[in-house]
């Protein structure tokens, strides 16, 4: 044996900037907490070598998440597709909570082991930050300062979606320019708010927003006749539509006016947590890629792919460098699917929202899904 083991001691700081509008401006409180572990490692052996795999430095997070048995997702309740409670079950259900399952399955090995902490625009990087939840997956915007400023990491998009803007069929209203001196409203804390008026600037269109604290206010506020014009993501505005008095009335027009590349995000400092919604993502894309689903992935056990077998675990050591099972991609896609399945689940032609998958489809039919390789 050539291993050599000495112990590291770890230290890092976790800045956490609490803030109070999300958007990122308003930096009321900064706490400073200060971690040391003992973590032993095995001796360095050379990168991609067949070595066995240095044990993971088990995050904070994920201790967390096994002493509680369930995974705490940030979440959305008024957004349906995306977040909300379903009526009929009283459950929380859509895209964005498939994929607090998917954590919860990848990390438990449960996909019921999770809890969803509905939170508004303004509440959810706070929550993050004070480690009330482990992940917020909630149409949340990718941005530079939120990346930097904000205590988070950004993980893998799952949906690429840009700003859109709601009108009235009958207003005759059919691009920005029509809305000049009309009044808009627009939900606080978020990108949304910031665009609308970068834009407008930018195209030199006058108008007075009218701003709400959560989407239902801001929905409701449009719906009688308050606005002229409703803006946020177009995903949000397909899933707010259907929440209008008579949506047939109403329609999103065809200027997109932003980027919003929305995603998990987990907490700065926790790269082995980070790692793990990272990868869960990551097995979501790769499994759609390899044709890989809940229904039969089963049928895939046991064959002699080397890329389907890293994938569910069969070979290699993948999952102990998080510090997880080996079957940990096999367990997100038997309990919730691959990433087609989870699009058509909550967005797709069964569904009301019939939404294209565009920019979300795999990069092998022009889209910007992307995983690296399960090697
Ligand atoms: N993607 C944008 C907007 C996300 C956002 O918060 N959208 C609103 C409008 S659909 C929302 O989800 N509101 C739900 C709520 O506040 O309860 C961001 O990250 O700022």
């Amino acid at each position: 044996m050539n291993k050599k083991h000495f112990l590291v001691l770890v230290s890092f700081v976790l800045i956490a900037l609490l803030l109070v509008a999300c958007g990122g401006e308003a930096q009321v409180e900064t706490v400073t907490v200060e971690v040391t572990r003992v973590v032993e490692v095995t001796a360095a052996a050379p990168a991609d070598a067949a070595a066995p795999a240095a044990p993971a430095a088990e995050g904070i997070t994920l201790q967390t998440v096994r002493e509680r048995g369930t995974v705490k997702c940030g979440g959305n309740q008024a957004v349906p597709g995306f977040g909300y409670i379903n009526p009929d079950t009283n459950e929380f259900e859509g895209f964005d909570i498939d994929f607090c399952k998917a954590v919860a399955a990848a990390a438990l090995g449960d996909a019921t082991a999770f809890e969803i902490r509905p939170t508004t625009a303004n509440e959810r990087f706070p929550v993050l930050q004070s480690g009330e939840i482990d992940v917020l997956i909630r149409n949340t915007t990718w941005t530079l300062s939120r990346d930097t400023q904000l205590g988070a990491d950004f993980q893998p998009t799952t949906f690429f979606d840009g700003q859109g803007m709601m009108v009235r069929k009958d207003s005759g209203i059919t691009d920005l320019a029509g809305l000049a001196g009309g009044t808009i409203c627009v939900q606080s804390g978020t990108t949304t708010e910031k665009n609308l008026a970068d834009v407008f600037r930018a195209q030199g269109i006058d108008f007075e927003p009218v701003v709400f604290d959560d989407a239902d206010k801001t929905r409701e506020a449009y719906d009688a006749g308050q606005c002229d014009g409703f803006t946020t993501d177009k995903s949000g505005l397909v899933s707010q539509q259907i929440l209008l008095a008579d949506p047939a009335a109403h329609t999103i027009l065809d200027e997109t006016m932003s980027k919003e590349p929305l995603g998990p995000l987990t907490r700065h400092g926790d790269n082995n947590w980070g790692d793990i919604v990272m990868w869960t993502v990551n097995c979501t894309f790769q499994a759609e890629e390899l044709g890989i689903d809940s229904t039969n992935v089963d049928s895939f056990l046991g064959g002699d792919d080397p890329v389907v077998q890293n994938v569910l675990g069969e070979t290699g050591d993948l999952g102990a460098g998080m510090g997880l099972s080996n079957d940990w991609c096999y367990q997100v896609i038997k309990q919730v699917g691959n990433y087609a399945e989870i699009y058509a689940r909550n967005l797709g032609p069964d569904t009301p929202f019939n939404l294209p998958r565009g920019l979300n489809q795999q990069w092998t039919d022009g889209g910007l899904l992307y995983s690296p390789p399960f090697r």
